[in-house]
């Protein structure tokens, strides 16, 4: 079947309209602290929220002169996911990284 899409609906050949919901965003903030080394957090913000180096290094330092930052934005699941990745990945390495969810 052809469909026809703009931002919010899709008109389908037969006249009858989807409605496609948009999802939500959350933003995954990161929290200071004062045990986890730079290394480790600008390692996690590449590997866990695929920044470049450049700008794990700029969040890294941005979190640790004002205490909290914007790491990601994702729909619900993902930045759950991803909460518990680096979660798991700091209690792996004995580091204390916290980080939270925010909506957008
Ligand atoms: N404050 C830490 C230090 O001086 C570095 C750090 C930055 C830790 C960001 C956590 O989310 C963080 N080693």
């Amino acid at each position: 079947m052809e469909e026809f899409a703009n931002d919010n609906n899709i008109w389908a050949e037969d006249e009858t309209i989807t409605h496609i919901q948009k999802p939500r965003l959350y933003k995954v903030i990161l929290l200071n602290d004062d045990y986890t080394t730079m290394d480790f957090v600008v390692y996690i913000l590449e590997r866990i929220f695929n920044k470049s180096p450049l700008e794990a290094t700029a969040i890294m330092l941005n979190v640790h002169k004002n205490g909290r930052g914007v790491a990601g934005i994702y729909p619900k699941d993902i930045a759950e996911t991803k909460i518990n990745e680096v979660h798991q990945i700091a209690r792996d390495n004995n580091y204390p990284l916290m980080c939270s969810l925010e909506p957008e």
